[in-house]
């Protein structure tokens, strides 16, 4: 979709500061960061909330969780541990309409959240 952020996230368009890509993802560090490590993971196909998945779409949920292994891995703190969210529709604080998982880690995080 041409006037979503996101997707022009993933085309270049728009700069990020790039962590991890595959054919079905693109992870960028968060620009207003809520904890050491603030990554958003995005699947390439414009999908609006986790409302909008349909059967087809699972292989982008799957290649999320797969990335967020990954860079959990890749940035130190899987053993200690971290969050994984997608904030859906307004009283759940999404801001960008295109379906992100955010991964925040590297410090101990306070439940339940704001
Ligand atoms: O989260 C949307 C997130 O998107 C929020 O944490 C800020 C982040 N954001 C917004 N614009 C950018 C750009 N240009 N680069 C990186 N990160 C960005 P939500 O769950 O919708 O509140």
């Amino acid at each position: 979709m041409e006037d979503c952020l996101f997707c022009r996230i993933i085309t270049g368009e728009i700069p990020s500061n790039k962590v991890y890509e595959d054919e079905f993802v693109y992870a960028f560090t968060d620009i207003d960061p809520k904890a050491p490590v603030h990554i958003l993971i995005i699947p390439k196909k414009h999908l609006k909330s986790i409302l909008e998945v349909k059967d087809g779409d699972f292989e982008y949920i799957d290649a999320m969780i797969k990335a967020a292994q990954k860079i959990a891995a890749e940035k130190g703190i899987a053993a200690d541990g971290f969050r994984l969210v997608f904030n859906t529709g307004e009283n759940g604080g999404q801001t960008v309409p295109h379906l992100h998982l955010h991964l925040l880690g590297g410090r101990y995080l306070e439940w339940p959240p704001g």
